[in-house]
Protein backbone atom coordinates (compact mmCIF):
# COMPACT_ATOMS: atom_id res chain seq x y z
CA UNK A 1 0.00 0.00 0.00
CA UNK A 2 1.08 3.58 -0.29
CA UNK A 3 1.26 5.74 2.15
CA UNK A 4 1.17 10.05 2.17
CA UNK A 5 4.56 11.28 1.09
CA UNK A 6 3.97 13.71 4.28
CA UNK A 7 4.03 10.95 6.80
CA UNK A 8 6.62 11.75 9.04
CA UNK A 9 8.01 8.17 9.78
CA UNK A 10 10.20 8.72 13.07
CA UNK A 11 7.53 10.75 14.47
CA UNK A 12 5.14 7.75 13.33
CA UNK A 13 7.56 5.18 14.82
CA UNK A 14 7.53 6.53 18.41
CA UNK A 15 3.91 6.89 18.01
CA UNK A 16 3.13 3.43 17.61
CA UNK A 17 5.44 2.52 20.59
CA UNK A 18 2.99 4.85 22.63
CA UNK A 19 0.32 3.06 21.02
CA UNK A 20 1.68 -0.38 21.78
CA UNK A 21 1.54 0.50 25.40
CA UNK A 22 -1.50 1.79 25.59
CA UNK A 23 -2.84 -1.65 24.41
CA UNK A 24 -0.65 -3.59 27.33
CA UNK A 25 2.61 -4.47 25.34
CA UNK A 26 5.07 -3.79 27.76
CA UNK A 27 7.86 -3.04 24.84
CA UNK A 28 7.72 -2.61 21.00
CA UNK A 29 10.29 -2.56 18.59
CA UNK A 30 10.85 -2.54 14.68
CA UNK A 31 13.28 -3.77 12.46
CA UNK A 32 14.00 -5.19 9.12
CA UNK A 33 13.66 -8.63 7.65
CA UNK A 34 17.47 -9.30 7.25
CA UNK A 35 17.32 -12.86 9.53
CA UNK A 36 20.27 -14.42 7.28
CA UNK A 37 22.98 -15.60 10.33
CA UNK A 38 19.54 -17.15 12.24
CA UNK A 39 18.56 -18.68 8.89
CA UNK A 40 21.70 -20.76 9.05
CA UNK A 41 21.33 -21.12 12.68
CA UNK A 42 17.76 -22.99 11.65
CA UNK A 43 19.10 -24.95 9.13
CA UNK A 44 21.97 -26.30 11.26
CA UNK A 45 19.22 -26.91 14.23
CA UNK A 46 16.92 -28.70 11.39
CA UNK A 47 20.02 -30.96 9.94
CA UNK A 48 20.66 -32.00 13.31
CA UNK A 49 17.05 -33.25 14.15
CA UNK A 50 16.82 -30.89 16.96
CA UNK A 51 12.80 -30.57 15.69
CA UNK A 52 11.63 -34.13 16.38
CA UNK A 53 8.20 -34.35 15.49
CA UNK A 54 7.73 -30.51 14.93
CA UNK A 55 7.80 -31.10 10.79
CA UNK A 56 6.09 -27.74 10.84
CA UNK A 57 9.60 -25.92 11.71
CA UNK A 58 10.84 -27.35 8.18
CA UNK A 59 7.75 -26.96 5.98
CA UNK A 60 8.02 -23.87 4.68
CA UNK A 61 11.45 -23.38 3.25
CA UNK A 62 12.78 -19.60 3.15
CA UNK A 63 9.45 -18.81 4.31
CA UNK A 64 10.36 -18.39 8.16
CA UNK A 65 13.51 -16.88 7.41
CA UNK A 66 12.46 -14.12 4.75
CA UNK A 67 9.61 -12.06 5.90
CA UNK A 68 8.97 -11.17 2.44
CA UNK A 69 8.46 -14.00 1.41
CA UNK A 70 6.24 -15.04 3.28
CA UNK A 71 3.74 -11.44 3.18
CA UNK A 72 5.44 -9.94 -0.29
CA UNK A 73 6.00 -6.27 0.47
CA UNK A 74 7.01 -6.90 3.76
CA UNK A 75 9.80 -3.97 4.58
CA UNK A 76 9.84 -3.70 8.48
CA UNK A 77 8.45 -5.62 11.63
CA UNK A 78 7.17 -4.41 14.64
CA UNK A 79 7.79 -6.94 17.52
CA UNK A 80 5.87 -6.84 20.44
CA UNK A 81 6.62 -8.38 23.91
CA UNK A 82 3.54 -9.01 26.28
CA UNK A 83 4.56 -10.23 29.94
CA UNK A 84 2.46 -12.95 31.31
CA UNK A 85 2.93 -14.10 34.89
CA UNK A 86 -0.06 -13.62 37.19
CA UNK A 87 0.39 -12.17 40.43
CA UNK A 88 0.50 -14.24 43.54
CA UNK A 89 1.25 -17.50 41.40
CA UNK A 90 4.01 -19.66 43.08
CA UNK A 91 6.63 -21.35 40.64
CA UNK A 92 9.60 -23.33 42.62
CA UNK A 93 7.41 -24.01 45.86
CA UNK A 94 4.84 -26.65 43.58
CA UNK A 95 7.71 -27.93 41.81
CA UNK A 96 9.23 -28.98 45.03
CA UNK A 97 5.39 -30.73 45.95
CA UNK A 98 5.69 -34.10 44.04
CA UNK A 99 1.78 -34.61 44.83
CA UNK A 100 1.30 -31.26 42.76
CA UNK A 101 1.13 -30.82 39.37
CA UNK A 102 3.18 -28.30 37.97
CA UNK A 103 1.91 -26.34 34.76
CA UNK A 104 3.94 -23.92 33.44
CA UNK A 105 3.10 -20.53 34.73
CA UNK A 106 2.04 -19.31 30.36
CA UNK A 107 -0.56 -22.04 30.37
CA UNK A 108 -2.71 -21.74 33.27
CA UNK A 109 -5.28 -18.96 32.34
CA UNK A 110 -6.84 -18.61 28.99
CA UNK A 111 -4.77 -18.88 25.52
CA UNK A 112 -2.88 -15.97 24.56
CA UNK A 113 -2.57 -16.25 20.71
CA UNK A 114 -6.12 -14.73 20.30
CA UNK A 115 -5.12 -12.02 23.13
CA UNK A 116 -1.98 -11.25 21.22
CA UNK A 117 -3.56 -10.90 17.99
CA UNK A 118 -6.55 -9.02 18.74
CA UNK A 119 -3.87 -6.60 20.10
CA UNK A 120 -1.39 -6.34 17.30
CA UNK A 121 -4.34 -6.16 14.74
CA UNK A 122 -5.92 -3.10 16.85
CA UNK A 123 -2.38 -1.54 16.52
CA UNK A 124 -2.30 -2.13 12.91
CA UNK A 125 -5.99 -0.24 12.40
CA UNK A 126 -4.59 2.99 15.08
CA UNK A 127 -1.41 3.27 12.52
CA UNK A 128 -4.27 3.47 9.91
CA UNK A 129 -5.72 5.89 11.47
CA UNK A 130 -3.02 8.29 10.72
CA UNK A 131 -1.38 7.35 7.45
CA UNK A 132 -4.77 5.72 5.47
CA UNK A 133 -4.29 1.79 4.59
CA UNK A 134 -1.37 -0.15 5.32
CA UNK A 135 0.28 -3.44 4.19
CA UNK A 136 0.56 -5.66 7.34
CA UNK A 137 0.11 -9.09 9.03
CA UNK A 138 -0.17 -9.77 12.97
CA UNK A 139 1.58 -12.85 13.72
CA UNK A 140 1.79 -15.03 17.16
CA UNK A 141 3.68 -18.17 17.94
CA UNK A 142 2.25 -20.60 15.28
CA UNK A 143 2.99 -19.17 12.20
CA UNK A 144 6.76 -19.51 10.13
CA UNK A 145 7.97 -16.53 11.92
CA UNK A 146 11.47 -16.17 13.77
CA UNK A 147 9.77 -14.57 16.87
CA UNK A 148 13.14 -14.66 19.24
CA UNK A 149 15.79 -13.78 16.37
CA UNK A 150 13.36 -10.72 14.71
CA UNK A 151 12.75 -9.25 18.84
CA UNK A 152 16.40 -8.89 18.82
CA UNK A 153 16.85 -7.52 16.36
CA UNK A 154 14.64 -5.00 17.37
CA UNK A 155 15.78 -4.17 20.79
CA UNK A 156 13.72 -6.05 23.29
CA UNK A 157 15.79 -8.60 24.59
CA UNK A 158 19.24 -11.01 24.18
CA UNK A 159 19.49 -14.54 23.60
CA UNK A 160 20.12 -16.48 26.81
CA UNK A 161 22.22 -19.76 27.38
CA UNK A 162 18.50 -20.96 27.39
CA UNK A 163 17.65 -19.89 23.85
CA UNK A 164 15.07 -17.87 25.59
CA UNK A 165 14.90 -13.60 24.79
CA UNK A 166 15.68 -12.32 27.71
CA UNK A 167 15.49 -8.65 29.18
CA UNK A 168 17.57 -7.33 31.40
CA UNK A 169 14.62 -5.26 33.36
CA UNK A 170 11.98 -7.79 32.86
CA UNK A 171 13.40 -11.73 32.82
CA UNK A 172 12.16 -13.69 29.95
CA UNK A 173 8.32 -14.62 31.44
CA UNK A 174 6.46 -12.70 28.46
CA UNK A 175 5.01 -13.59 24.91
CA UNK A 176 6.39 -12.23 21.60
CA UNK A 177 4.42 -11.21 18.50
CA UNK A 178 4.82 -9.22 15.10
CA UNK A 179 2.96 -6.90 12.77
CA UNK A 180 4.67 -7.64 9.51
CA UNK A 181 4.44 -4.28 7.79
CA UNK A 182 5.02 -2.46 4.22
CA UNK A 183 6.00 0.74 6.42
CA UNK A 184 9.51 2.14 5.64
CA UNK A 185 9.39 3.08 9.72
CA UNK A 186 13.21 3.54 10.97
CA UNK A 187 14.84 0.50 12.22
CA UNK A 188 15.79 0.34 16.26
CA UNK A 189 19.04 -0.96 17.42
CA UNK A 190 19.60 -4.59 18.12
CA UNK A 191 20.46 -5.76 21.74
CA UNK A 192 23.96 -6.28 21.41
CA UNK A 193 24.67 -6.55 25.19
CA UNK A 194 24.67 -10.33 26.40
CA UNK A 195 24.14 -10.30 29.76
CA UNK A 196 25.13 -14.26 30.67
CA UNK A 197 28.58 -13.96 31.31
CA UNK A 198 29.72 -16.66 33.41
CA UNK A 199 26.27 -17.97 34.32
CA UNK A 200 25.29 -21.04 33.42
CA UNK A 201 22.38 -21.76 35.82
CA UNK A 202 19.66 -22.45 33.07
CA UNK A 203 21.63 -25.68 31.68
CA UNK A 204 22.84 -26.94 35.72
CA UNK A 205 18.76 -27.01 36.26
CA UNK A 206 17.60 -28.28 33.06
CA UNK A 207 16.16 -31.85 34.28
CA UNK A 208 16.23 -33.65 31.14
CA UNK A 209 19.66 -31.82 29.75
CA UNK A 210 18.06 -30.55 27.04
CA UNK A 211 20.16 -27.31 26.46
CA UNK A 212 22.77 -29.01 24.62
CA UNK A 213 24.75 -25.79 24.13
CA UNK A 214 24.74 -22.33 24.63
CA UNK A 215 21.52 -21.16 23.12
CA UNK A 216 20.52 -24.53 21.60
CA UNK A 217 17.91 -26.35 22.55
CA UNK A 218 17.48 -30.00 21.53
CA UNK A 219 13.79 -30.17 21.76
CA UNK A 220 13.69 -33.87 21.84
CA UNK A 221 14.69 -33.82 25.21
CA UNK A 222 13.27 -30.92 26.22
CA UNK A 223 9.81 -31.61 28.78
CA UNK A 224 8.08 -28.65 26.46
CA UNK A 225 8.61 -30.66 23.70
CA UNK A 226 8.01 -33.93 25.36
CA UNK A 227 4.42 -33.02 27.56
CA UNK A 228 3.30 -30.80 24.44
CA UNK A 229 4.47 -31.53 21.00
CA UNK A 230 5.27 -35.39 21.29
CA UNK A 231 2.27 -37.41 20.68
CA UNK A 232 3.28 -40.72 21.21
CA UNK A 233 5.02 -42.46 24.00
CA UNK A 234 7.09 -40.81 26.59
CA UNK A 235 10.66 -42.00 26.23
CA UNK A 236 11.62 -43.78 29.32
CA UNK A 237 14.93 -42.21 29.90
CA UNK A 238 12.99 -38.54 30.63
CA UNK A 239 9.96 -39.71 32.48
CA UNK A 240 11.60 -39.64 36.19
CA UNK A 241 13.63 -36.65 35.51
CA UNK A 242 10.00 -34.82 34.13
CA UNK A 243 9.24 -35.01 37.70
CA UNK A 244 5.61 -33.34 38.30
CA UNK A 245 5.56 -31.29 35.02
CA UNK A 246 2.60 -31.97 33.35
CA UNK A 247 2.38 -29.87 30.61
CA UNK A 248 5.55 -27.17 29.20
CA UNK A 249 8.45 -26.42 31.77
CA UNK A 250 10.40 -23.46 32.77
CA UNK A 251 12.91 -24.86 34.93
CA UNK A 252 15.43 -23.09 32.43
CA UNK A 253 13.73 -19.53 33.51
CA UNK A 254 13.04 -20.18 36.88
CA UNK A 255 16.52 -20.53 37.52
CA UNK A 256 17.85 -17.71 35.44
CA UNK A 257 18.88 -14.56 37.81
CA UNK A 258 16.84 -12.22 35.74
CA UNK A 259 13.55 -13.71 36.46
CA UNK A 260 13.75 -11.92 40.00
CA UNK A 261 12.56 -8.84 37.56
CA UNK A 262 10.06 -10.50 36.26
CA UNK A 263 7.07 -7.84 36.10
CA UNK A 264 3.44 -9.47 36.81
CA UNK A 265 0.68 -9.18 34.58
CA UNK A 266 -2.77 -8.33 35.71
CA UNK A 267 -4.30 -8.98 32.39
CA UNK A 268 -7.60 -11.16 33.32
CA UNK A 269 -6.72 -13.70 30.27
CA UNK A 270 -3.73 -14.97 32.43
CA UNK A 271 -5.42 -15.08 35.61
CA UNK A 272 -5.32 -19.35 36.57
CA UNK A 273 -8.39 -20.78 36.15
CA UNK A 274 -9.25 -24.25 38.08
CA UNK A 275 -6.44 -23.62 40.57
CA UNK A 276 -3.79 -25.09 38.12
CA UNK A 277 -1.58 -22.94 39.57
CA UNK A 278 -1.91 -25.59 42.71
CA UNK A 279 -3.87 -28.80 41.98
CA UNK A 280 -2.90 -32.07 43.47
CA UNK A 281 -2.03 -34.61 39.95
CA UNK A 282 -4.62 -36.87 41.67
CA UNK A 283 -7.35 -34.51 41.25
CA UNK A 284 -6.16 -33.18 37.76
CA UNK A 285 -6.16 -36.88 37.15
CA UNK A 286 -9.95 -38.25 37.91
CA UNK A 287 -11.52 -35.63 35.79
CA UNK A 288 -12.98 -37.27 33.39
CA UNK A 289 -13.19 -36.01 29.44
CA UNK A 290 -15.91 -33.86 29.50
CA UNK A 291 -14.71 -32.36 32.37
CA UNK A 292 -11.02 -32.00 30.59
CA UNK A 293 -13.29 -30.29 27.56
CA UNK A 294 -15.28 -28.07 30.06
CA UNK A 295 -12.19 -27.17 32.02
CA UNK A 296 -10.15 -26.31 29.21
CA UNK A 297 -12.10 -24.16 26.90
CA UNK A 298 -9.99 -21.30 25.68
CA UNK A 299 -7.19 -22.72 27.13
CA UNK A 300 -3.68 -23.62 25.68
CA UNK A 301 -4.11 -26.93 27.38
CA UNK A 302 -6.65 -28.21 25.31
CA UNK A 303 -5.09 -28.47 22.36
CA UNK A 304 -3.25 -31.89 23.92
CA UNK A 305 -6.63 -33.54 23.88
CA UNK A 306 -7.21 -36.13 26.94
CA UNK A 307 -5.43 -38.76 26.12
CA UNK A 308 -2.20 -37.07 26.29
CA UNK A 309 -3.32 -35.48 29.13
CA UNK A 310 -3.87 -38.71 31.06
CA UNK A 311 -0.54 -39.43 29.74
CA UNK A 312 1.89 -36.68 31.33
CA UNK A 313 0.08 -37.01 34.81
CA UNK A 314 0.47 -40.93 34.65
CA UNK A 315 4.08 -39.79 34.55
CA UNK A 316 3.61 -37.08 37.10
CA UNK A 317 1.91 -39.85 39.42
CA UNK A 318 4.79 -42.61 38.84
CA UNK A 319 7.18 -39.13 40.13
CA UNK A 320 4.76 -38.31 43.28
CA UNK A 321 5.55 -40.25 46.70
CA UNK A 322 3.62 -43.96 47.53
CA UNK A 323 0.94 -43.41 48.77
CA UNK A 324 -2.40 -46.09 48.64
CA UNK A 325 -4.68 -43.23 46.75
CA UNK A 326 -2.16 -42.63 44.41
CA UNK A 327 -1.86 -46.46 43.65
CA UNK A 328 -5.60 -46.65 43.24
CA UNK A 329 -6.42 -43.47 41.10
CA UNK A 330 -3.50 -44.91 38.28
CA UNK A 331 -5.22 -48.76 38.45
CA UNK A 332 -8.59 -46.92 37.97
CA UNK A 333 -7.29 -46.56 34.47
CA UNK A 334 -5.34 -49.88 33.56
CA UNK A 335 -8.11 -50.53 31.35
CA UNK A 336 -8.74 -47.41 29.95
CA UNK A 337 -9.15 -47.31 25.83
CA UNK A 338 -5.82 -46.06 24.87
CA UNK A 339 -2.57 -47.53 24.27
CA UNK A 340 -0.79 -44.57 25.36
CA UNK A 341 -2.59 -44.14 28.17
CA UNK A 342 -2.30 -47.91 29.58
CA UNK A 343 1.49 -47.82 28.83
CA UNK A 344 2.03 -44.94 30.71
CA UNK A 345 -0.59 -45.64 33.66
CA UNK A 346 1.63 -49.12 33.69
CA UNK A 347 4.83 -47.76 34.13
CA UNK A 348 3.90 -45.47 37.01
CA UNK A 349 2.10 -48.46 39.18
CA UNK A 350 5.57 -49.89 38.53
CA UNK A 351 7.19 -46.49 40.13
CA UNK A 352 4.39 -46.91 42.75
CA UNK A 353 5.06 -50.17 43.53
CA UNK A 354 8.56 -50.00 43.51
CA UNK A 355 8.61 -47.00 46.15
CA UNK A 356 6.00 -48.88 48.43
CA UNK A 357 8.46 -52.34 48.83
CA UNK A 358 11.30 -49.89 49.22
CA UNK A 359 9.50 -48.42 52.05
CA UNK A 360 8.50 -51.91 53.53
CA UNK A 361 11.92 -52.91 53.18
CA UNK A 362 13.29 -49.87 55.24
CA UNK A 363 10.82 -50.67 58.11
C1 LIG B 1 9.40 -24.55 18.18
C2 LIG B 1 9.19 -23.79 19.46
C3 LIG B 1 9.41 -24.46 20.67
C4 LIG B 1 9.99 -25.88 20.72
C5 LIG B 1 11.50 -25.78 20.43
C6 LIG B 1 12.22 -24.76 21.31
C7 LIG B 1 13.33 -24.01 20.62
N1 LIG B 1 14.26 -23.55 21.40
O1 LIG B 1 13.32 -23.84 19.41
C8 LIG B 1 9.61 -26.32 22.16
C9 LIG B 1 8.28 -27.06 22.12
C10 LIG B 1 10.63 -27.20 22.87
C11 LIG B 1 9.41 -24.96 22.82
C12 LIG B 1 9.51 -24.77 24.18
C13 LIG B 1 9.31 -23.55 24.80
N2 LIG B 1 8.83 -22.43 24.23
CO1 LIG B 1 8.61 -22.20 22.33
N3 LIG B 1 8.48 -21.78 20.50
C14 LIG B 1 8.78 -22.45 19.43
C15 LIG B 1 8.57 -21.57 18.18
C16 LIG B 1 7.26 -22.01 17.52
C17 LIG B 1 9.70 -21.60 17.17
C18 LIG B 1 11.11 -21.44 17.81
C19 LIG B 1 12.19 -21.59 16.78
O2 LIG B 1 12.25 -20.87 15.80
N4 LIG B 1 13.07 -22.59 16.98
C20 LIG B 1 14.15 -22.85 16.08
C21 LIG B 1 15.45 -22.67 16.84
C22 LIG B 1 16.63 -22.85 15.88
O3 LIG B 1 15.39 -21.33 17.30
P1 LIG B 1 15.75 -20.88 18.77
O4 LIG B 1 15.67 -22.00 19.72
O5 LIG B 1 14.99 -19.66 19.10
O6 LIG B 1 17.30 -20.65 18.55
C23 LIG B 1 17.86 -19.43 18.15
C24 LIG B 1 19.10 -19.22 18.99
O7 LIG B 1 19.66 -20.50 19.22
C25 LIG B 1 19.93 -18.38 18.08
N5 LIG B 1 21.35 -18.73 18.08
C26 LIG B 1 21.95 -19.91 17.89
N6 LIG B 1 23.29 -19.76 17.98
C27 LIG B 1 23.50 -18.47 18.20
C28 LIG B 1 24.69 -17.77 18.35
C29 LIG B 1 24.60 -16.40 18.57
C30 LIG B 1 25.87 -15.66 18.72
C31 LIG B 1 23.33 -15.74 18.63
C32 LIG B 1 23.23 -14.27 18.86
C33 LIG B 1 22.13 -16.47 18.49
C34 LIG B 1 22.27 -17.82 18.26
O8 LIG B 1 19.48 -18.60 16.72
C35 LIG B 1 18.43 -19.51 16.71
C36 LIG B 1 17.46 -19.07 15.62
O9 LIG B 1 17.02 -17.74 15.82
C37 LIG B 1 8.45 -20.13 18.82
C38 LIG B 1 7.48 -19.19 18.12
C39 LIG B 1 8.06 -18.67 16.83
N7 LIG B 1 7.30 -18.75 15.75
O10 LIG B 1 9.18 -18.18 16.80
C40 LIG B 1 8.02 -20.41 20.29
C41 LIG B 1 8.64 -19.54 21.39
C42 LIG B 1 10.12 -19.47 21.12
N8 LIG B 1 8.43 -20.35 22.59
C43 LIG B 1 8.18 -19.66 23.65
C44 LIG B 1 8.03 -20.21 24.94
C45 LIG B 1 7.41 -19.32 26.01
C46 LIG B 1 8.45 -21.53 25.21
C47 LIG B 1 8.57 -22.21 26.58
C48 LIG B 1 9.06 -21.31 27.69
C49 LIG B 1 7.18 -22.82 26.93
C50 LIG B 1 7.14 -23.61 28.23
N9 LIG B 1 7.13 -22.95 29.38
O11 LIG B 1 7.09 -24.81 28.21
C51 LIG B 1 9.59 -23.35 26.26
C52 LIG B 1 11.04 -22.88 26.44
C53 LIG B 1 12.08 -23.81 25.87
C54 LIG B 1 13.38 -23.08 25.51
N10 LIG B 1 14.28 -22.93 26.47
O12 LIG B 1 13.53 -22.64 24.35
C55 LIG B 1 8.17 -18.17 23.35
C56 LIG B 1 9.48 -17.55 23.86
C57 LIG B 1 9.39 -16.15 24.43
C58 LIG B 1 10.77 -15.69 24.92
N11 LIG B 1 10.79 -14.85 25.93
O13 LIG B 1 11.80 -16.09 24.41
C59 LIG B 1 7.99 -18.16 21.78
C60 LIG B 1 8.68 -16.99 21.07
C61 LIG B 1 6.46 -18.12 21.51
C62 LIG B 1 5.86 -16.73 21.72
N12 LIG B 1 5.21 -16.18 20.72
O14 LIG B 1 5.97 -16.11 22.74
N13 LIG B 1 9.16 -23.99 21.91
S1 LIG C 1 11.95 -25.87 29.20
FE1 LIG C 1 12.66 -27.34 30.79
S2 LIG C 1 13.34 -29.14 29.68
FE2 LIG C 1 13.14 -27.46 28.17
S3 LIG C 1 15.20 -26.57 28.06
FE3 LIG C 1 14.10 -25.42 29.63
S4 LIG C 1 14.55 -26.49 31.55
FE4 LIG C 1 15.12 -27.86 29.90
S1 LIG D 1 20.40 -18.81 33.77
FE1 LIG D 1 22.27 -17.66 33.46
S2 LIG D 1 23.12 -18.47 31.55
FE2 LIG D 1 20.98 -19.09 31.64
S3 LIG D 1 19.88 -17.52 30.51
FE3 LIG D 1 19.84 -16.92 32.68
S4 LIG D 1 21.63 -15.59 32.91
FE4 LIG D 1 21.89 -16.68 30.98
Amino acid sequence: MSQPSSVDFNELASRIKQWGRELGFQAIGITDTDLQTHERYLQRWLEAGHHGEMDYMARHGTKRTRPEELVPGTLRVISARLDYLPPEVETTRILGQPQKAYVSRYALGRDYHKLIRKRLDQLARRIEQEVGRIGYRAFVDSAPVMERALAQKAGLGWFGKNAMLLNPQAGSLFFLGELYTDLPLPVDPPFEREHCGSCSSCQTACPTGAIIDDKVIDARRCISYLTIELHGSIPLEFRRAMGNRVYGCDDCQLFCPFTRFTRVSTEPDFAPRHDLDRAELIDLFAWSESEFLKRTEGSPIRRIGYPRWLRNLAIGLGNAPWSERVEHALRARLAYPSDLVREHVRWALEEQQRKREARIASG
